[in-house]
């Protein structure tokens, strides 16, 4: 094969090793990722393609200690089922590594030092919590509390679900330490920090002069970066990550996303040791790392101003999957509203979801994995289409002509028409290819097979066969070469599929990344023979997707039995009863509240309600009202509240009981 001695280092983010994949990792990096290894390996370039686990991180960490393991434990577990989901998928990695290797420790606390020795890291001392009773300061998701800016409770120590604002762990109202659920303190403590906002300006050049950045990455780090970069805490005080290689440093470890990247280089660096040859080559020639796209900050921002700092060269892209739904619903492992690679493979051949998820959208767009539309491009793209067209081509090349590929006549126009599209189509695919399009790329592919089909039809060999002339045998001669072709360019996406379609044109069935793409055009001779023809995709029948659905369905439904609805004794906690409203009067400063005294036979209660848009206190005086007598009290606008008047939500209809009993219990 022709031999290009450049080099492509190809990364694909490292899988946090609390969980196996599911088809959203596959959708969104280790597919395109892996294409893209392949065509540049069948390119005649020297690739290495690197991965690894990223096993530090507290949400690791929270598990172990959970289960009642170690970290380590957790992180192996599910390393090996990462790395066995990866290879389901057909992921063709140079090296898998894990982020606990004791090379990956070296590399990233060098680099730290490097950084620490230039003084782009530095010391301050900040506020952090801490618990007395753990006597430990507590990482960000160690602690819980209520959002202080929109009062959501169960905010995360770095993260509010509901408004979606970044935290930080002492902004907690109320923090909580989620070890011993007891209140954790401010105390101040010293951790290391980047030199971020040194770079600001650096990155911005960067990001507007790098054309080749997909749009999605470009647009969303320049508007970060236009609303300023903060230094970037780099160290946290807990036991599980890299400690962090200074003296006086004891007890802290570099954060994860301080460390994770360098798994990139040390992959690298853990193969070129076995190979006994420099991965360096490869960086300087050319990186491209392959994520989904909510870590594109994590990459365009933080990596790149580390490898600015470094001095090192940035890499020539970043390409970022973005996201998958399932059945029009967005994925959920606590709700196992997901599809897991295993589950997934060991129904169906990885092919056939490297194709669905490669043919089903644009990367750079959010998607849906839906069963009905997986088996519908199964069966009338690639069993109807390329299926149908190789094997009509194989079948009637057995059957009229020997199981060999025929002489051909004098090429008409028609066929030289198809002899130029066999030409062009590597080419074609492959650009798309080189400019991260690869569902167009895979587009190029099936509409080739369609124009084989269209050909085979319109030429009737079936026919022609029968007469005197060899229109028949030009035909399949040219029918042949529509299959060489495919069973070659069609290989980075399909590799084990285009390995059958090879073995049956007697080609290297094997690994096709040892094939060239740039002679996947050429033609075999007149004369090879072919093999009998095998069924290379099955249609998937409705029965086998009802299936898949109604498991699917089943677990939304046990989960959300789980998750929304409540058991009669949850019910019967809620003391409801019938009171008279006794003393109304609106609260001053307040246009929505107003303070009410309701009776409720046994006790009278103190509750301020926010009717006073809806009703005047003339309007709500002696109404018999429905109130949640056994609330903790709290305090409204410095006014204690014991109870709560109960209304509907948006209109503030008050829910009164004119013919009840003063004190009757609701039930
Ligand atoms: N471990 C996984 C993620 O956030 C994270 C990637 C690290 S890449 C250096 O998707
Ligand atoms: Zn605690």
């Amino acid at each position: 094969m022709s031999k290009d001695s450049s080099k492509v280092f190809i990364t694909c983010a490292l899988p946090y090793a609390n969980g196996p994949c599911h088809l959203g990792h596959l959708r969104s990096t280790y597919i395109p990722a892996d294409i893209y290894a392949r065509y540049n390996r069948m390119k005649g370039k020297d690739v290495l393609l690197v991965c690894a686990t990223d096993e530090h991180g507290t949400p690791i960490a929270v598990q172990a200690e959970k289960e009642g393991v170690s970290p380590l434990d957790v992180a192996t577990r599910n390393y090996e089922l990462i790395k066995r989901d990866l290879e389901l998928s057909d992921i063709s990695f140079d090296n898998f590594s894990r982020t606990t290797d004791p090379l990956h420790y070296e590399i990233s606390q060098n680099f730290f030092l490097d950084l620490y020795n230039k003084n782009f890291i530095y010391p301050k001392t900040i506020q952090q919590l801490y618990c007395p009773e753990c006597e430990r300061f507590l990482p960000d998701r160690y602690v819980e509390g209520t959002c202080p800016h929109c009062n959501a409770e169960g905010a995360r120590g770095d993260h509010c679900e509901t408004c979606g604002r970044h935290l930080e762990p002492v902004q907690l109202v109320e923090p909580r330490c989620l070890i011993c659920n007891s209140e954790p303190e401010a105390r101040e403590s010293e951790q290391y920090y980047f030199r971020l906002s040194n770079f600001q300006e650096q990155l911005k050049e960067t990001l507007e002069n790098n054309t080749q950045f997909p749009a999605n990455v470009r647009n969303y780090a320049l508007q970060w970066i236009n609303e300023g970069l903060k230094d970037w805490i780099l160290t946290r005080d807990m036991d599980w990550g890299i400690p962090v290689p200074l003296e006086g440093a004891d007890g802290k470890i570099i954060y994860v996303w301080g460390e994770a990247f360098l798994g990139y280089i040390s992959s690298a660096a853990q193969w070129a040791r076995r190979e006994n040859t420099p991965w360096e080559p490869y960086w300087n020639d050319r990186a491209v790392h392959f994520i989904g796209k909510d870590i594109i900050y994590h990459h365009s921002i933080f990596w790149q101003a580390m490898l600015m700092a470094y001095g090192c060269k940035l890499p020539y892209n970043i390409v970022a999957g973005e996201y998958l739904s399932l059945e029009g619903r967005k994925m959920s492992t606590s709700k196992n509203w997901v599809i897991w690679a295993a589950d997934f493979m060991e129904k169906f051949d990885a092919d056939l979801l490297r194709y669905y998820l490669v043919a089903n959208a644009p990367l750079t767009r959010d998607t849906d994995f839906s069963w009905d539309d997986f088996q519908r491009r199964v069966n009338d793209e690639l069993a109807d289409v390329v299926g149908n067209f190789m094997h009509r081509t194989f079948s009637f090349t057995h059957r009229f002509f020997q199981g060999e590929i025929p002489e051909p006549g004098k090429f008409n126009d028609y066929d030289q028409q198809v002899q130029k599209e066999i030409a062009e189509s590597p080419g074609r695919v492959g650009v798309h290819i080189e400019n991260f399009d690869f569902r167009e790329g895979l587009k190029e592919i099936i509409k080739l097979a369609k124009l084989g089909n269209k050909y085979f039809n319109d030429q009737e060999p079936w026919r022609t066969v029968k007469e005197e002339g060899d229109r028949a045998a030009t035909t399949l001669y040219l029918c042949n070469q529509i299959a060489k072709v495919i069973s070659i360019i069609i290989s980075p996406y399909l590799p084990s599929k285009a390995g059958k379609m090879r073995e049956i044109l007697g080609l290297n069935a094997g690994n096709g990344d040892t094939l060239s793409w740039d002679d996947a055009a050429g033609f075999l001779p007149a004369g090879t023979p072919i093999s009998k023809a095998k069924p290379l995709f099955a249609k998937i029948d409705d029965d086998v997707i009802a299936a898949e659905k109604d498991a699917l369905y089943k677990n939304l439904e046990e989960t959300e039995v789980m998750d929304d609805l409540i058991s009669i004794d949850d019910f019967i906690k809620l003391d409801l009863r019938v009171g008279k409203v006794i003393g109304a009067e609106k609260v001053k400063g307040s246009d929505k509240l107003l303070k009410l005294m309701v009776d409720v036979k046994d006790k009278q209660l103190q509750v301020v309600a926010g009717l006073a848009t809806k009703y005047s206190p003339e309007d709500i005086l002696n109404q018999k009202v429905i109130v949640l007598v056994n609330l903790q009290p709290a305090k409204l606008f410095g006014i204690k509240s014991e109870g709560m008047v109960l209304a509907a939500g948006d209109s503030l209809s008050l829910l009164t009981a004119p013919d009840a009993t003063i004190g009757e219990r609701i039930q």
